[in-house]
């Protein structure tokens, strides 16, 4: 049995827990990160393509936006598709100036990682039996197992940056926590193939068939999505009958350009809005994906992820330099406000492009009424594009 002893333990080394500990160590706080996979594993998780401009700043904060800045690629606006004509939303003209970048999660991830390593900060892969102790104490634990050894952790605080199936939330008493669910009855089904995009942007398609989405990694490497039933296993969609049902959920012109290749990545995931209530139990914060879940019709659940890691660090930062615990106090509130605005315009853009064959032909033709207002009025195409930059940090106060 071993024990070490940190400022901030840190339980999962997704995106979250690697960017709360690049900015806890670049100020001058000491930070372990107890991961439950392998690196190579966490690097093989495809997900999230597009960072919103907080975001963007916050890598480069962190002091890993470099090669973000060198290979992302700068999207000044989207297409809707519905009714089978494709509308462009001007994000950049609508929000005065701003962007999003397509860069790839993994990529964040691999550069957080690197420079991690560079520093020589400690990471445990391949922890077992992660548990976290007595974090409604002034001396909280995490214990793990490794190579058959309990090793032990001892920390001022732990901060949940395990995802959503980590132990963190799952430890915290039941009488304190409120949690709010809604699942969505269908999944996405998603492709990576080394084929050009279809599109220089991205397409968002509402077609009757259900939803699809066409984006991107870089300009050899596209990403595309198909709303399909729950019920669907990966192995029933063979390549040939992916392409063939994205080729029908979109318009002529894209139906012409698609170009179609082996995947090297297939998988479903489910979607759902989740949310817990508070953030913060004592001496242990959830951040990122242990404490919400979006739909990722909107891109925002790294995003969320990021933002909750800003307010997380400046509460530490808060406390060890300036001795004051207002940052902690205020950090669930803080996040959950932004976390609600997000999970609204999630929730609302899913509503709004996916099949709900329960709504009936009605229900069709609420969403095409909806989307017609939407491109043809600026207000309408402002609100959209407004929350899908990112409202700023600051917003509302
Ligand atoms: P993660 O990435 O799930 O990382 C959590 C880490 O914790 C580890 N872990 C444990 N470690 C120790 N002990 C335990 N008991 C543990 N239990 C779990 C896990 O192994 C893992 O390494 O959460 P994090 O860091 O909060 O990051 C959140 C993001 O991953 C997530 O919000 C995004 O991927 C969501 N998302 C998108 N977000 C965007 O901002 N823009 C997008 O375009 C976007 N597209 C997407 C997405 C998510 C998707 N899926 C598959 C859910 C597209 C998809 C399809
Ligand atoms: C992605 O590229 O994986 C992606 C892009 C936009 C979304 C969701 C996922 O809304």
């Amino acid at each position: 049995m071993s024990t070490t002893r940190t400022q901030v333990a840190i339980v999962g080394a997704g995106p979250s827990g690697l960017l709360l500990g690049q900015l806890l160590f670049k100020a001058g706080i000491d930070a372990i990160i107890v991961e439950r996979q392998s690196g190579d594993y966490v690097l093989s998780r495809i997900r999230a393509g597009v960072l919103e401009q907080v975001t963007m700043d916050l890598l480069d904060e962190a002091g890993v936006g470099q090669r973000m800045h060198a290979e992302g690629l700068i999207h000044g606006g989207f297409d809707l598709l519905f009714k089978g004509a494709r509308h462009r939303i001007d994000m950049n003209k609508l929000t005065g100036g701003k962007n999003v970048i397509v860069y790839g999660q993994t990529e964040v991830t691999r550069d957080l990682m690197d420079a991690r390593q560079a520093a020589g900060l400690p990471t445990v892969y391949e922890a077992e039996n992660v548990q976290v102790h007595d974090f409604d104490s002034a001396k909280p634990r995490v214990t793990y197992e490794k190579n058959g050894q309990l090793h032990t952790i001892e920390c001022d605080f732990i901060a949940g940056c395990d995802g959503f199936h980590g132990v963190c939330r799952a430890s915290a008493p039941k009488s304190a926590i409120k949690e709010f669910e809604k699942v969505y009855p269908f999944g996405w089904l998603g492709v990576l193939s080394d084929t050009p995009p279809v599109h220089h942007e991205l397409i968002y398609a509402n077609s009757t068939r259900g939803f699809a989405l066409c984006s991107q990694r870089s300009a050899t490497r596209s990403r595309y999505y198909l709303q399909v039933p729950l019920t669907d296993k990966v192995e029933q969609w063979s390549d040939e009958a992916f392409w063939a049902e994205l080729r029908n959920r979109l318009d002529p012109e894209a139906r012409e350009h698609l170009v179609t290749g082996p995947s090297i990545e297939k998988s479903i995931a489910p979607l759902r809005s989740f949310v817990t209530e508070p953030m913060r139990f004592g001496r242990m914060f959830l951040a990122g994906d242990a404490a919400h879940i979006v739909p990722p019709t909107g891109a925002k659940g790294l995003n969320l992820a990021a933002t909750d890691v800003k307010y997380l660090s400046s509460a530490f930062i808060a406390y060890y330099m300036d001795k004051t615990e207002a940052g902690i106090d205020a950090y669930s509130e803080r996040c959950l406000r932004r976390i609600w605005r997000a999970e609204r315009f999630s929730w609302w853009f899913t509503s709004l492009m996916h099949n709900f064959p329960e709504n009936g032909d009605i229900g069709q033709k609420f969403q095409d009424a909806e989307l017609d207002y939407l491109i043809h009025s600026e207000a309408g195409s402002r609100t959209m594009a407004e929350n899908y930059v990112g409202l700023p940090l600051n917003f509302g106060e």
